[in-house]
């Protein structure tokens, strides 16, 4: 096959901060039942927002994830409009989707039991779960004092609400929370340098009253790539994978660490052996727009423990899995 145009790279970056997981913390606070939708099981955000200050657009919510598709017709929390609807888009308005969701899991040993914490089992109520918008766009809006990126989103999420969870298939008992306290911090900017990568600064903290053990941080995402404006399934062959290292561009045998984790099409969907950035009709009469780029994770440093300098001694690993 004959393809055309280079693919490029766009990345979600994220580092890591252990605040003092093993520590001793305060008691667990609002251990309750949510309102709302969470008398159905889940619970959901009023609104929604989504990064879209450079290229690469990404959908957040709570600080347990990103991306995630807006099943709800949420309003954008900053400009109170329609939000992003995908979990990622690249380039802005094509319509190309990079990402379903990903989601952030912690497990870790607890009065000696093994626990995790996952997904459903995050919520972001008041008063920690609360937004937070900070921009250096304008000097003069309120929103600019203490603001890093054009578009900063702070939020907190908590794995200690036990009532009103949907009941897992593989963990069929109730959620016996970590008593974990996420804050994320995402920043994204216009710049031609910074418009391919969105910035995530995750923070896990022990609120409970007792030392966690071993605990492991995952970041599981869901690839859906393709062309969201004709009919066909986008997902279906989507391929993943990981990048340990790659041979240094400075010759000599030396070699870099990335240590980064992908995903893309599986060909990137080109008409007649080349790639498109137009809509194109096919023979059965479906619409196609090529997806000839690469999302993909990379964390800058892994969890480094309040009030010290030194990098954690994080082990890094990588699993697939494939759903039929
Ligand atoms: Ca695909
Ligand atoms: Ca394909």
């Amino acid at each position: 096959m004959r393809v055309t145009a280079p693919s490029r790279v766009v990345f979600i970056l994220i580092c890591l901060a252990l605040i003092p997981l093993f520590a001793l913390g305060r008691e667990p606070c609002h251990v309750g039942k949510p309102g709302g939708l969470a008398a159905r099981g889940f619970y959901w955000r009023d609104c929604d927002a989504s990064h879209n200050a450079g290229k690469l657009v990404v959908r957040i919510w709570d600080a347990c994830g990103f991306g995630g598709v807006n099943f709800f017709n949420q309003a954008d929390c900053v400009t109170g409009g329609t939000p992003f609807y995908w979990g990622a888009e690249y380039p802005k308005r094509s319509g190309i989707c990079y990402l379903d969701a990903v989601s952030v899991a912690v497990g870790g040993i607890l009065h000696n039991d093994t626990l995790a914490s996952q997904f459903y089992e995050w919520r972001s109520l008041p008063p920690e779960g609360y937004w937070e918008f900070r921009s250096i766009l304008d000097p003069s809006a309120p929103e600019y004092e203490g603001a890093v990126s054009q578009q900063d989103f702070i939020t907190k999420s908590t794995d200690t609400v036990t009532v009103g969870l949907p009941n897992l298939i593989d963990y069929p008992g109730p959620h016996r929370p970590l008593f974990l306290e996420l804050t994320r911090r995402s920043y994204s900017w216009s710049y031609g340098y910074a418009e391919d990568f969105v910035l995530f600064d995750l923070s896990i903290k022990n609120i409970g009253s007792a030392r966690i053990s071993d605990a492991y941080v995952a970041f599981h995402a869901w690839p859906d790539v393709g062309f969201k404006g004709g009919t066909g399934v986008t997902y279906a062959d989507d391929l993943g994978g990981f990048v340990k290292t790659v041979p240094s561009p400075y010759g000599c045998g030396f070699v870099d660490t990335l240590n980064i984790m992908w995903w893309a099409d599986n060909d990137g969907d080109p008409v007649d052996g080349v790639f498109t950035d137009r809509k194109v009709v096919s023979p059965e009469g479906d619409v196609i727009k090529s997806c000839p780029d690469v999302t993909g994770i990379y964390i800058i440093h892994p969890p480094v423990a309040a009030g010290r300098k030194e990098w954690g001694k994080a082990t890094l690993s990588y699993n697939w899995w494939y759903s039929t």
